[in-house]
């Protein structure tokens, strides 16, 4: 498994260079430096600005190190640990987001910590719209050892959904767990496809689906939070899943995933490794920015 430390080594040896013991002691770092390796990381302008204006007026012996890590920690919030509920019998979850950012992956790494959870997970392939798109879930399906149920190419999207949810009722499968095809969030036609896919999951299964995650690929910085917000427009957003954060330099965005969309971030995806999916800890984060480690 690939560890945080390791994962966000590109945007720590960033942040490091302005911490470095040839600058002095850490209470005499260069202020414009990390502004500028801050808005470099992708941490949103209004957050850099409040951290140097702390940074300056705070008293000489404190540790700005210290006090930097605080106010990271606070622009993050509380770690909201997701939990599968139990009473939904079964809980279904519908993971969306634009074209190659990690979705059928995503999906099948919550297969995998699912079942080793012991529950009975479902993977859905409702991605009809690529010729591989739902035979890559089945492939997965058969590696992590679950039920699957998905559609031939051109199939209708809304009723691959719908046809898993009765197999999944059928044999007591609980979560069930929905990939869909990439769509650009600038796309009409395919984004008015994803109400149709909820509208057909509902009809079969009335509340679903409980969630809805985007899964957002890190290393398009800020350029994801644009994405999300037009998703979150279309179907609203219950959580989201960031994911290649291992070799990402814009790690600061998820500072902007937090304060600009205000959906919980679930989990992480720190390699394309099927244990690479943890869920999002804001200290764990922080620290691996500012760790001294410098493995990876
Ligand atoms: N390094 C790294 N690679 C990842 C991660 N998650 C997914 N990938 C890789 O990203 C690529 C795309 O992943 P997919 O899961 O196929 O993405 P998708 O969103 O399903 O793509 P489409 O269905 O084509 O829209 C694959 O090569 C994955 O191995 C991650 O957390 N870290
Ligand atoms: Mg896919």
């Amino acid at each position: 498994m690939v560890a945080w430390a390791s994962a966000l080594s590109k945007t720590r040896n960033m942040i490091k260079q302005v911490f470095s013991p040839s600058v002095g002691d850490v209470g005499e770092l260069n202020v414009e430096d990390l502004e500028e390796i801050l808005l470099r990381a992708d941490v949103p302008a209004r957050l850099v600005m409040e951290i140097v204006d702390h940074l300056e007026s705070a008293p000489r012996k404190a540790s700005r190190k210290d006090l930097l890590r605080d106010l990271l920690l606070d622009a993050l919030g509380e770690a909201s640990i997701f939990e599968w509920p139990s009473d939904k019998n079964p809980c279904v979850l519908l993971l969306l987001g634009v074209n190659g950012s990690g979705k059928t992956t995503t999906a099948a790494k919550l297969a995998k910590m699912t079942k080793e959870q012991g529950r009975r997970p479902m993977l859905c392939g409702s991605d009809t719209f690529r010729a591989a798109g739902s035979s890559q879930l089945k492939l997965w399906s058969e590696k992590v050892g679950c039920d699957f149920v998905g559609g031939e190419m051109g199939a209708d999207a809304a009723g691959v959904a719908f046809n898993a949810i009765e197999n999944a009722l059928a044999k007591g499968c609980d979560p069930v767990i929905v990939d869909s095809a990439g769509r650009m969030h600038t796309k009409t036609p395919l984004m008015d496809e994803l109400p149709k896919i909820c509208r057909a999951m509902d009809k079969r299964h009335a509340g679903s689906p409980h969630e809805v995650w985007m899964v957002l690929d890190a290393s398009l910085g800020q350029n994801a939070v644009i994405q999300a917000r037009q998703f979150n427009e279309v179907i609203p957003l219950t959580g989201i899943v960031i994911t290649k954060l291992d070799g990402s330099s814009k790690a600061g965005f998820l500072f902007s995933v937090r304060s600009e969309l205000n959906v919980p971030i679930r989990f992480t995806g720190l390699g394309e490794g099927e244990d690479d999916l943890v869920p999002f800890n804001p200290e764990e984060f922080v620290d691996a920015l500012f760790g001294d480690s410098d493995q990876g």
